[in-house]
Formats: structure tokens, C-alpha cells, sequence
């Protein structure tokens, strides 16, 4: 259905003229080299593809018959066999294919895919480049002597089915290849999703129904829908995968052995075909729950030895497994602490064990005390990560990453960066994003997170002075790392539409290409996801990519104000309850009192975490006067009649954004039905019926936010709006 279809819906392209450029160049796909593994997925994708789009499905041979045709070919480094390509002398359209061992081509700049089309460039006899990293892949339109063919040519076989996605990305936005000259290459080296999926079927902050892997405990024995989600995951350039929830349980802990190994090897095949690598989270605590030892210790040596022959077995089954997931010390799970030792030494420990096979330990930097006194003004949440492994760097393993909270607290709609990026110069690191909405509106409310994440990723840390922004060092161009790039909690389930609100499945494509190539704009995204799984008609692309770059205001503007967070219901984390966590032990509050709001979080006066930043950083969030609005009450106590740089006093921008968020939340279901003739049916009532709850539910969040600080403060709105 289209709704399972997702982004790859390979719409019928109506445009004439598209399908006469098209229909000549890609009648014949030649691939010279045998045809497995992740190339035939790449073939399989394309011959689909474009049946489904043009009528046609191309042939595959193993020499072109013709002038023209679509040539793939994998590019070895220099001296290496060309391997997959056409060999020389083969007919006139080999000596397209790539000789090894040339310069490389020259550039065109990676832009968003409307632009991609270079018109008019001139072109040159394609020549192997030993820069095309694996994962990148260039693709040519070549016209020339009669031929007139398309050319693409990847770094490694995955890098050839990125260029696959990519042309029919083309093909269905209605781009015409004449003078295509692309080359892409990923930013970030790991670009990757993190299942929260408990064997049971659960799924932890899932919204969009149960597990696609588990049913009852047991990996489900129908691998076709894992499939289908490696192939979406695969189109937008994701490599990595880890298959269960961070939080191990009593199963899920059993992965790593036995029969449940056999299982997750079967679901490793799976992703294997999409280029995608398999990692497991693992419990700490291993060798007690399975092993029978008595400790967990990473400096004894039982356990030393007994997660070597564990992962020696892993590797048995899956020779090339990723490696490990971990959550340690944190909201309850086991870890180092436990025997005094330090995360460097747990890491560490695992590590030892996955490095003959090249696997990695991905260790997680969500680690605070969710059991503190919530009467110590003192203890402050936002300084844990920072404060635990600042201290470390430098001491973990080559093969083991960090992986930090994009923000210091957790995934709030607004909060500031986690001072950690830059702050450890040598140690591997990842940002985790979370795709599932777990504070934004649960895939129930409208909230397309690019924006979002862009601001992150363009976050000048000043850790190496100016331009030291996120992107680039999780990108490792501005510090050395052998491994980095990004992860992310996975927003998809059993739900038909694999997302539960269907557009909500923009924030996992979108997430996808962002970590790609984290300097696409976040509308050029939206532009993108828009076309391929509504198509191009300029109303709809217009209305829904409107719609997309508006939500994240929105939804900020009715809930938890100026960055302050939470206000949500405790546990399940929907829906407003202003005081929910604030007499709680998990470190989330606000202070609100009659006379003002907000956490001083100076060096001055509070709790110091400002100070984990950078100059100028620091000062800047320091300082009142140079606070950013929307992060003021992240950092400062104020009082309710304080001034924000908007002119407004904070309680009458409270007052202001809940009216105007619930009437723009409104607004969405009118957007929508004026799209009603163009969009399906079925896809249209689904989300029109969740934009209706959301507009609802936004009157709610108004109302209660609105109250409360009426109530707190006493003030009265300067407009004289009902407040209850
Ligand atoms: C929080 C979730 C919790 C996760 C935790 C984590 O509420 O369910 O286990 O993060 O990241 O956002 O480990």
C-alpha cells in the first residue's frame, strides 16, 4: 500500500518528457563482474524501480548491445582489479568504465538532489578516482561519439546501490539526467539507528505498534518486513543498526548465545544485503546473568575471558558483526561502577574482546543519578555526562566510540547542545538523535525534527576556536577519529505506515540524509520526502513541506516554554502536567514559584554547568543579556515580569505562544484538507484524523500551561484571553 511504501513509492512518472529522456539511456543495465550481495540489491532496486515509474524493466547484461545504456561499476582503489565493471575491449560502451589507477574527477558540489542536475558541465572521459571513498559513488551522464549513456560508478558495491537510491530519487522527483554530474560521498563514517525493541514485541518510546523483530519473546521467523525496512533504511544512506533496546532485559541478554544467536544471524543476512552492519546492546552484567560468574568486573579475569569467547562465538555466526550498544550505570542498568572501576576500564574491557574481529563498543554517555534529592538545588542532571567522561578522554580503546545525548538532558524540544562535543578531543564519538517523539508529541503531533537537528549539527563549539561546529567533528574532519558520525533511536513499528503518523516518516528519511550530508537545508529535505511519497504536484510539495518546516515552532510554542522542558505526564511522558517530575528524583525541574521560573544553571549563582562549554559559549549562555531567548529558562531563574529580547515579559510570552501555537496547530488541519484532491484517500484521512486530535490536544496543553502560571503568577494576560 502506499502507505507501507513509505518514500520508495515509485509513483508512475506522468511527465512525458522525463520518460523519453529516460526510456533510451536505461533500457539495459550492464554490470560486467558477477551480481550479489549488495549490488543485487542495487539491481533488484533499479530493475523495480523503474518498472514501476516507466513501464519497462530493464534488462541486465553483461555487455551493451546498443549506444546507450546504464553502466555500474565498482571502483577499486589504484592497482586493484576494477571489479564489476565492464572489462576493456568489451564493446564501444566499456571504455566508459573506469581505468584504474587515474585522477580523480573533478567535484560537483553535493547539494540537495533538485539541484543535482548539472546542466550544461563539460564533460571528460571518467577516470578511476582513488578518492571515491566506499561508501560515495559518482553518477554521469555521458553523451558523446553516439552513445549516450549513464555512468555510475561507486566505491565499493555500496556505494553503487547509494547511487541506485539516488538516481531513482532523480527519476521520481521528474529530474532529467541530461549533464548529470554528481559525485557524493557520506560526511559521517557511522550512520546509524538504534532499535529500543524488547523481545516481547514491545517496542521502549515506540509509537507506531509493536516490534517488526519480536513477537513473545522469540525473533519473529517472517524476515520480510525487516527486509523492507533495511531497503528504506538503506535508501537514505544508513549503515549501522542496533537491534535491541538499550535497557537489556532478561532475553534480550541471551542474544549474544545460543539459539537466540542463530536467530539474530538470520536478521544480521538480512541487513547484510542492504549494507547495513548489526550490532546488539548487551547487559553489562553478562557473565553473571549467563555465565554463572560471580562478578561482572572488567579487571577480572574470568570475565575478561568469558566475553572472548562470547565474542568469539558472535563472530562465528556473524563474521561481520558491528559490535556492542551500551547503557551502563544509568536509570538502573549494571555497569563499572559497581566495582569501583571507571567507564574507561568497562569499555575498555569489551573492547579488548571485539578488536581481533574489528568490531566496536559503542558506549553510551547517558549516565546520571535518577535518584536524586530533588530538595539539593545543588545537584544538577545537565552536568552529568560532561562530568563523567571529560575526565576519560583519552583513555578508551581505539574501537570504542562515545555516544552523547544530543543535548545534556534528553531530548527535549529545545534544549542547548551537550557541552561534551569538542570536549573530548581523542575519543571516537557519535551524537545520538532520538527519530521516536518521545517528547515531541509521540508521532501524534505533528514535529518534523530536521530543523531541529540542523541547529545542533551546526553548533559552533569553539573547541578548536570559531568553525569548530558539531557536524564537523562528528563528521571527523576536525579532530582525528578513527570512527565517528551518528546514531539514533528508530521511530518505526508494526503499524502499516511504519511510523504511526505517516508524516512522521520525513523525520527517519530526513534523518537519513541529514547524517549524509549534514549541510542539505532542512526544506530541501522536506522538498525531497515530499515529492517521493506524495509527488510533484506543486500544490502538494508546496503545502506539505509548509506544513513540516512549521511544526517544530508549533509544537515548542504549546508546550514546555523558553527551554525549560518536561511538563509532561511522568512515564509516559504525553500530555502536559506542569509539576509531573518537579517533586521527583530524576533531576528534571523547573522552580517554579509566584515570583519567577527556571534553572540557574550559571557559575555564578547556580548549579555551574555553563562553564562546560567553551568561550565564548559559556559567557553567552552566562550572561542575561546574551542568553538566547528560547534556552533563557535552561540557564537562569528569572522573575515572571523579566523582559526577553522579543520586548515581551516571560509571562506574557508564555501567555502569547500557547494562544498562537493552538491556533497554528489549528491551522494544520485546514492546510490539510485543502490538499484533500490530491493526496489518496486513505493516506489523507490517516493523517487528517491525527491532525484533528493534535489541534485538540494543543488546546489542552494551552489551557493547562496557561492556568498554571496564571495561577503561579497572578499577572493577567495584557490581551484579556480566557484563562481558566
Ligand atoms: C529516555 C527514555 C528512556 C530511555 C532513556 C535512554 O525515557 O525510556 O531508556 O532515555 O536513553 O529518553 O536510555
Amino acid at each position: 500500500s502506499a502507505l507501507y511504501k513509505a518514500w520508495l513509492q515509485y509513483a508512475k512518472v506522468n511527465d512525458s518528457e522525463v520518460c523519453e529522456v529516460y526510456k533510451p539511456l536505461i533500457q539495459q543495465i550492464v554490470v560486467a563482474g558477477r551480481i550479489e550481495g549488495v549490488l543485487a540489491a542495487a539491481v533488484a532496486e533499479l530493475q523495480e524501480g523503474i518498472r514501476s515509474m516507466l513501464g519497462f524493466t530493464p534488462e541486465v547484461v553483461q555487455e551493451p548491445t546498443g549506444t546507450s545504456c546504464l553502466l555500474l561499476q565498482v571502483n577499486k582503489p589504484e592497482g586493484a582489479e576494477t571489479a564489476g565493471a565492464a572489462g576493456e575491449g568489451s564493446g564501444t560502451v566499456s571504455k566508459l568504465a573506469v581505468q584504474p589507477g587515474f585522477d580523480p574527477l573533478p567535484m560537483s558540489e553535493t547539494g540537495p538532489i533538485s539541484q543535482t542536475s548539472a546542466q550544461g558541465k563539460p564533460w571528460r572521459v571518467p577516470k578511476a578516482s582513488a578518492a571515491l571513498e566506499a561508501d560515495g559513488f559518482t553518477l554521469l551522464h555521458v553523451r558523446e561519439g553516439g552513445e549516450n549513456c549513464l555512468l555510475l560508478t561507486g566505491g565499493s558495491a555500496r556505494g553503487v546501490m547509494y547511487g541506485a537510491f539516488h538516481l531513482l530519487r532523480l527519476i521520481s522527483m521528474g529530474i532529467c539526467p541530461e549533464g548529470l554530474n554528481v559525485r557524493e560521498c557520506p560526511r559521517n563514517r557511522l550512520r546509524m539507528i538504534n532499535q529500543w525493541d524488547n523481545a516481547d514485541g514491545s517496542i521502549e518510546r515506540g509509537y507506531a505498534g509493536r516490534s517488526i523483530f519480536y513477537r513473545d519473546g522469540s525473533m519473529v521467523t517472517d524476515l520480510q518486513r525487516v527486509k523492507d525496512y533495511a531497503r528504506i533504511l538503506a535508501s537514505t544512506g544508513i549503515n549501522a543498526i542496533s537491534i535491541n533496546n538499550v535497557n537489556v532485559h532478561e532475553v534480550e541478554t541471551h542474544f549474544i548465545t545460543g539459539e537466540l544467536l542463530l536467530d539474530v544471524a538470520r536478521v544480521a543476512a538480512v541487513f547484510r544485503e542492504y549494507g547495513i552492519a548489526l550490532f546488539l546492546s548487551v547487559n553489562f552484567a553478562a557473565p553473571i546473568a549467563i555465565g554463572g560468574l560471580s562478578t561482572a568486573d572488567p579487571l577480572d579475569r574470568g570475565v575478561q575471558a568469558w566475553w572472548k569467547t562470547a565474542v568469539q562465538q558472535i563472530y562465528t555466526a556473524i563474521p561481520d558483526f558491528g559490535g556492542f550498544l551500551v547503557k551502563a550505570d544509568s536509570e538502573h542498568r549494571p555497569g563499572p561502577f559497581a566495582y569501583g572501576r571507571d567507564h574507561a576500564d568497562g569499555a575498555n574491557m569489551l573492547a579488548e574482546a571485539l578488536e581481533p574481529y574489528g568490531g566496536l563498543v559503542i558506549w553510551r554517555c547517558f549516565v546520571y543519578n535518577c535518584m536524586q534529592d530533588w530538595r539539593d538545588r545543588r545537584t544538577d542532571r545537565a552536568r552529568a555526562a560532561y562530568d563523567h567522561f571529560k575526565p576519560l578522554d583519552g583513555k578508551f580503546r581505539d574501537n570504542v566510540i562515545l555516544q552523547i545525548k544530543n543535548g545534556p538532558m534528553d531530548f527535549q524540544v529545545r534544549e542547548p547542545v551537550s557541552p561534551l562535543f569538542g570536549a573530548l578531543p581523542h575519543t571516537n564519538q557519535v551524537i545520538e538523535f532520538q527519530v521516536a517523539q518521545e517528547y515531541t508529541g509521540q508521532q501524534r503531533h505533528l514535529c518534523y525534527l530536521v530543523p531541529q537537528w540542523k541547529q545542533v549539527l551546526d553548533f559552533d563549539t569553539y573547541a578548536l576556536g570559531p568553525e569548530t561546529r558539531v557536524k564537523d567533528i562528528v563528521g571527523g574532519s576536525r579532530f582525528p577519529f578513527p570512527h565517528s558520525g551518528v546514531a539514533a533511536v528508530s521511530n518505526i513499528g508494526d503499524e502499516e505506515n511504519w511510523t504511526g503518523h505517516t508524516l512522521a516518516q520525513a523525520n527517519l528519511y530526513g534523518y537519513g540524509r541529514l547524517v549524509w550530508n549534514p549541510d542539505l537545508s532542512a526544506e530541501a529535505i522536506a522538498d525531497e520526502w515530499t515529492r517521493l511519497t506524495f509527488g510533484n504536484h506543486p500544490a502538494v510539495v508546496a503545502g506539505v513541506t509548509g506544513m513540516l518546516m512549521k511544526s517544530w515552532p508549533i509544537y515548542e510554542s504549546y508546550t514546555a516554554p523558553l527551554g525549560v522542558g518536561w511538563m509532561v505526564t511522568p512515564h509516559t511522558h504525553y500530555g502536559p502536567d506542569v509539576d509531573g517530575y518537579e517533586y521527583s528524583r530524576w533531576g528534571t525541574y523547573h522552580f517554579a514559584d509566584r515570583d519567577g521560573i527556571g534553572v540557574d544553571r550559571t557559575k555564578r549563582s547556580g548549579t555551574g554547568y555553563a562553564a562546560q562549554y567553551f568561550s565564548p559559549n559559556t559567557e553567552m549562555f552566562e550572561s542575561l543579556g546574551t542568553c538566547p531567548d528560547e534556552l533563557l529558562l535552561f540557564f537562569h531563574h528569572v522573575p515572571y515580569s523579566h523582559v526577553l529580547h522579543s520586548g515581551k515579559t516571560v509571562i506574557q510570552h508564555i501567555y502569547d505562544t500557547h494562544f498562537t501555537g493552538a491556533e497554528e496547530a489549528e491551522g494544520f488541519v485546514q492546510s490539510w484538507e485543502g490538499l484533500r484532491d490530491k493526496i489518496d484517500d486513505i493516506r489523507h484521512a490517516q493523517v487528517a484524523g491525527r491532525l484533528a486530535k493534535q489541534a485538540e490536544h494543543a488546546k489542552h496543553w494551552r489551557d493547562v500551561i496557561n492556568t498554571y502560571f496564571y495561577r503561579k503568577s497572578g499577572i493577567p494576560d495584557e490581551q484579556g484571553r480566557t484563562i481558566y
